[in-house]
């Protein structure tokens, strides 16, 4: 550490003075332990901090100088990643790229200026020691005080603890990636489809789905797990008390090594007013989807005084959780029935709709919700053939046979599209998408009969639809069939339109978009990005390999940023998983479009078959990590180091 200087020692003791004997450099103790769980449906060894299986929380005030004794009580070696706070890089936790991690037995000292606010968490960045049960939470207090005045405020920290322990989670994965997949699709569900969609269509897709070896139930690859809140199952029932009236703040944390949870609380609205540690413009929702390794910090008010249940609900619906806000300790809320599990539709296969960006682009009323097929590109067998993909369900006349979506194509032609007349069928049959062009061009479209057939209704163009030229287009007819009216389809964004995955609140109300979120007060100033990285995200689920730009981690070179520059970066999610993106060390900026509105995260999940940009002032020189949350997917190869070269030492 450099020797402080004198002058600020001086107005170091000046401000411990004024603040009456509060500490601006604390000390705080860890200990990593070998613990006895407690899951409630199983019981088995895990690591803790402080020898506890409820998370450690430590409380920090922004503008402190911490430092941190973690000591190492297990028998192999450990680490400690503070995820989201910006730190100098030898700080930062992790083994191979900041440090050397911390051997057994020993202590390691982290000593670093708290430079933010706001709710964060920690966990081991070795091995398996985080899905094994080592993380816990922090709590930054601002400045000048809390900007939002509250009775109560909660860490609510979430995680999925599996029976079985990480190392061996991962050896049956690699074994055989549906190991852990229990929704597997049986002969009822068949009769079921056949019932629903005809014998011949559900053999059809039974076939495909057979063929590459994909369920759409492959949402979580890693099931029967027991989510917990704060360490706590359903029977032990985590309670946080309150008075009627009161305001109270939840710091909701995503700890969990596999699992997006889908939270709410029935009778309450809760009030966004944090995301990943930074403000945002408060919006008012009934459910928000919470993935791996995010936090949201939300505001309630309970109004009667009777337990109200928090209900965590994991993504792919095979767990569930709850929680009690109560009047007093002892009383549950409810525990409702967990929702009929969502099925992975061929919006969600990404890499097959290459060619066509699906990113915000919705191919006019094509309804694919009821088309459950599903792939990553790499695994998308050659001998398939659409001329026979029987699309009766919901395509009314549409004909895709001779559509050509060979290489590497993103440009629509529709200029010999003819829609006039009283038809409701749409032929495609000579739609041609090779080139390499963004452009539609509708310039030679004649739409002058009554265009009945065309539902745009959850076309997005908000994003990908910038080289659209709609300038000769003729709308001088009929276009009373034409619907644009739910075009922003609230949430649709961030997912592929007609994704199996688009969450919606169980009451019906408003669920929680990226969309929503608006910084309260921007970190930087808007600029343009100095350049743009494509980083697809691909992966061969059969084998279990997860990697970007279809190399894995081993194999991959640095990504080589420069200090003071603001780089943009692509994510093309090819597979038909999504993945929580987290970068160390910088903060990722969301493009949603509002500039420098935008939000300011660590973690940017990405659903399948979508495209999502960032942005990130390079402002940190040093080595940093950057790769999937899921746990196994990380191990697996999604990770990449990124080296910031220049700037100061
Ligand atoms: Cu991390």
């Amino acid at each position: 550490m450099k020797p402080i200087p004198l002058l600020k020692t001086a107005v170091l003791a000046a401000a411990l003075a004024l603040s009456g004997g509060m500490t601006l450099a604390g000390t705080y103790n860890v200990s990593v332990d070998r613990i006895r769980i407690d899951a409630g449906e199983f019981k088995k060894t895990g690591i803790g901090y402080n020898g506890s299986q409820s998370p450690t929380v430590l409380r920090f005030k922004e503008g402190e100088q911490v430092t941190i004794n973690v000591k190492n009580n297990l028998r192999e070696s450990t680490s400690i990643h503070w995820h989201g706070l910006i730190v100098p890089f030898r700080q930062d936790g992790v083994p191979g790229i900041s440090f050397n991690g911390i051997k057994p037995g020993t202590t390691f000292t982290y000593q670093f200026p708290i430079k933010q606010a706001g709710t964060y968490w920690f966990h081991s960045h070795t091995g398996f020691q985080e899905p094994d049960g080592a993380f816990g939470a922090i709590v930054i207090e601002p400045k000048g005080g809390e900007t939002v005045r509250v009775q109560r405020d909660y860490v609510v920290q979430l995680t999925d603890k599996h029976p079985h322990n990480g190392s061996r989670v991962f050896r049956n994965l690699k074994m055989s990636a549906d190991y852990y997949n229990r929704a597997q699709r049986t002969l009822e569900d068949l009769v079921r489809d056949s019932r629903e969609d005809g014998f011949k269509q559900a053999l059809q897709n039974r076939a495909m789905w057979g063929k590459m070896r994909m369920m759409p139930t492959d949402i979580e690859d890693v099931q029967g797990f027991a989510p917990l809140i704060n360490g706590m199952g359903t029977q032990q029932n985590w309670t946080g008390i309150f008075k009627p009236s009161e305001k109270v703040r939840l710091r909701l944390i995503n700890s969990s090594a596999m699992t997006y949870f889908d939270v709410r609380i029935p009778g309450l609205k809760m009030t966004v007013v944090q995301a990943d540690g930074n403000d945002v413009k408060p919006v008012a929702v009934d459910e928000l989807r919470i993935s791996v390794a995010e936090t949201y910090d939300v505001i309630l008010q309970p109004r009667e005084a009777k337990a109200y249940g928090i209900i965590a609900e994991s993504m792919g619906r095979t767990a569930m959780v709850r929680g009690s806000l109560s009047p007093t300790q002892g009383y549950a809320g409810l525990v409702p029935r967990m929702r009929p599990q969502p099925l992975l539709t061929m919006a969600d296969m990404g890499g097959m709709m290459d060619g066509m960006d699906m990113g915000g682009m919705d191919m006019g009323g094509m309804d694919h919700s009821a088309m459950t097929m599903s792939s990553q590109s790499s695994t998308m067998p050659e001998d398939m053939d659409h001329s026979k993909m029987d699309m009766s369900g919901d395509m009314e006349g549409m004909d895709h046979s001779k559509m050509d979506m060979s290489g590497d194509t993103k440009a629509v032609d529709h200029s010999k599209m003819d829609i006039s007349g009283d038809t409701k069928a749409v032929d495609h049959s000579k739609m041609d998408m090779s080139g390499d062009t963004k452009a539609v061009d509708h310039s030679k479209m004649d739409m002058s009969g009554s265009a009945k057939a065309v539902d745009h209704s959850k076309m997005d163009m908000s994003r990908s639809m910038k080289g659209m030229d709609h300038s000769k287009m003729d709308m001088s007819g009929g276009m009373a069939g034409m619907n644009h009216s739910a075009r922003d389809s609230k949430i649709g964004e961030f997912y592929a339109p007609g994704s199996g995955l688009i969450p919606s609140a169980a009451n019906g109300g408003k669920f929680l978009s990226y969309n929503d979120l608006k910084a309260a007060r921007p970190l930087y100033r808007d600029r343009p990005a100095t350049r743009t990285i494509e980083l697809r995200l691909t992966g061969n689920m059969e084998r279990y390999i997860w990697s970007i730009n279809g190399v894995k981690m081993d194999d991959a070179a640095p990504i080589r940023l420069k200090y003071g520059e603001r780089v943009r970066f692509k994510f093309i999610n090819e597979t038909m998983m999504s993945h929580p993106m987290h970068l160390h060390g910088m903060w990722s900026i969301l493009d949603t479009g509002k500039g420098k509105w935008d939000p300011i995260k660590h973690t940017v999940s990405i659903a399948p078959g979508t495209t999502v940009y960032t942005e990130t002032e390079v402002d940190a020189t040093g080595q940093w990590a950057f790769h999937c949350h899921l746990s196994y997917h990380a191990e697996a190869g999604m990770f990449r180091k990124v080296i910031v070269e220049g700037g100061p030492a």
